[in-house]
């Protein structure tokens, strides 16, 4: 059997503190080695090794996984959708270059497995609006939704023309009290909670009744770790699984917190990221997913409102 060495790059991101940690515990402190451009990160000191990297520098990269005998790679370091309209050259070159070099040195130096996500954001404005399924139409508006559904095309073809075992989700929004979100039209969702302990009000940048697919960190590692942990043959979908959490408004989150603190109030002046948030889906089907490796949410608003505020708390 080979024994695994995970290089996550993007370590210091909202998900990838939380990744390297839960793969830290499933695969020994040793053998995961978080990386990224930030030279440290405070939540994974002393847990294990950490190096600081660029993906788009392949000559290094490659290096890396030779020199520390790397057998799989999580690349989690991208752009997200609000920073990408503000700079589209750069979120396309990232998210893709990245991901090119990431899949060349997989097949050159032929890793057993490669975690990469993709968004909810692949789905436009023509998609459907509610249980967007698996299969539909698909026709992003921002460049970040262009570069993951781009992405998951390179996903499927390095698996069918090389036999990269690469492995993707499209993610939904996430909402974590660990690490903060990087960028993204639904960071509102995570700002929100810090600010009704801080401030006891919110001013949201989207409007009161956008409804979007969102979830919980603990279950979007769990979905990771699910994914990545099932056999091949139960693999169908190469581009990128659905999958689904919880689908809520900033109007819901706000008496969702309301029954915690009572005088939490919320006000709404929407921004340039209401126009993104208009075009994606407002909740996603999720069924491919659970038939396949037998995907399962277990967090709906209120819980997740109760923990995130509790941990907050702490
Ligand atoms: P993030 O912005 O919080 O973290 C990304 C990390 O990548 C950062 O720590 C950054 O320093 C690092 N990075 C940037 N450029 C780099 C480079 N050139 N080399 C090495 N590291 C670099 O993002 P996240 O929210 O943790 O997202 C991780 C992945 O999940 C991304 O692909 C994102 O598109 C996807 N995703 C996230 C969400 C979400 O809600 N957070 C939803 C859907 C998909
Ligand atoms: C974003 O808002 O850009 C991300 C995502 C849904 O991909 N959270």
């Amino acid at each position: 059997m080979v024994k695994e060495k995970i290089l996550v790059i993007g370590a210091s991101g909202q998900i990838g503190v939380e990744l390297t940690l839960a793969l830290r515990k499933l695969y020994g402190n040793a053998n995961v080695v978080a990386s990224d451009l930030r030279e440290q990160n405070p939540l994974l000191e002393g847990t294990g090794p950490y190096v600081s990297l660029d993906v788009m520098n392949k000559e290094m990269l490659h290096v890396q996984v030779i020199r520390q005998n790397i057998t799989q790679i999580y690349l989690l370091a991208a752009i997200l959708s609000a920073t990408g309209e503000k700079n589209p050259n750069l979120a396309w070159h990232l998210n893709m270059q990245g991901l090119l070099n990431v899949l060349d040195i997989a097949r050159e130096e032929k890793l057993t497995k490669v975690y990469w996500p993709s968004s909810i954001a692949v789905f436009g404005p023509t998609s459907p609006k509610q249980h967007c399924p698996q299969q539909t139409v698909i026709e992003p508006i921002t460049v970040y939704g262009i570069s993951k559904y781009a992405g998951e095309f390179w996903c499927n073809y390095f698996f069918q023309r090389y036999g990269v075992d690469v492995r993707s989700l499209r993610y939904p929004g996430l909402i974590s009290y660990k690490s903060a979100p990087g960028g993204g039209t639904t960071d509102y969702a995570v700002e929100i909670y810090h600010e009704a302990l801080e401030e006891k009000k919110y001013e949201c940048f989207l409007s009161e009744d956008t409804y979007l697919p969102m979830m919980y960190m603990p279950d979007a590692i769990r979905a990771t770790l699910e994914l990545m942990e099932a056999p091949a043959e139960k693999i169908s979908i190469r581009t990128s699984y659905n999958v689904a959490g919880m689908s809520f408004s900033p109007k819901e989150i706000a008496a969702s917190i309301q029954k915690n603190i009572p005088d939490f109030s919320i006000s709404y002046k929407p921004d340039y990221r209401q126009n993104i948030a208009n075009s994606w889906p407002q909740s996603i089907d999720a069924t491919v997913a659970a038939n396949d490796w037998g995907w399962k949410p277990e967090f709906d608003l209120d819980k997740m409102t109760v923990d995130m505020l509790e941990n907050l708390r702490k």
